[in-house]
């Protein structure tokens, strides 16, 4: 199934903003190692400590899902390569891969700071702005999101905005504001 084009500039801007940390264009293993360690350092984990090692290996694991589609074996994934993992994906609809799902389950986490289960507008801005996200975007993201703001994010909504993010055509779908606002 071929991606839209509103789907493809969703999925660049994931891939730009939250997979290809270190901004070489492409996804490789540290990335993820830099993802883990900026969580943890906002986290307060120290190197080495229960919650570090499982945040590693947790990342770890979505590579390692991530990384069986390294077409060429090169060592990345080039946003071709991550559009085309995707287009894949969708297509299967409800066989997603384990690493899709590992991933969500890894960030409705990492936002839930306070681990009561839902995700507010201060969890939600703190963990992107560590992740590099401006202030003011986090805002507007999570206001859209949640639908004007002043709400939360249950696992269950998060897991709805993921699908949304990843494969609705409706630019008025809130799951499009999930990784933040990006040029689409
Ligand atoms: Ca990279
Ligand atoms: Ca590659």
């Amino acid at each position: 199934m071929a991606l839209s084009d509103f789907q493809t500039q969703k999925l660049l801007h994931l891939f730009r903003t939250f997979f290809d940390t270190d901004h070489n264009g492409t996804v490789e293993k540290s990335d993820f190692d830099m993802v883990g360690d900026k969580i943890c350092k906002l986290r307060g984990w120290p190197v080495g400590s229960a919650e570090y090692v499982a945040t590693h290996q947790r990342l770890a694991a979505v590579w390692d899902g991530i990384s069986v589609h390294d077409i060429d074996h090169d060592g990345h994934i080039s946003e071709a390569e991550w559009l085309k993992l995707w287009a894949d994906a969708i297509a299967k609809k409800d066989k997603t891969d384990a690493w899709i799902r590992d991933y969500q389950e890894f960030m409705f986490k990492a936002q839930d700071i306070s681990g009561d289960g839902t995700v507010d507008e201060e969890e939600f801005a703190t963990l992107y702005a560590c992740l590099g996200m401006p202030a003011q975007q986090c805002k507007e993201a999570f206001n859209k999101l949640t639908l004007g703001g002043n709400g939360i994010v249950t696992k269950d909504i998060f897991q709805q905005r993921f699908q949304e993010f990843i494969a609705s055509d409706d630019k008025s779908a809130p799951g499009n504001y999930l990784f933040g606002c990006g040029k689409f």
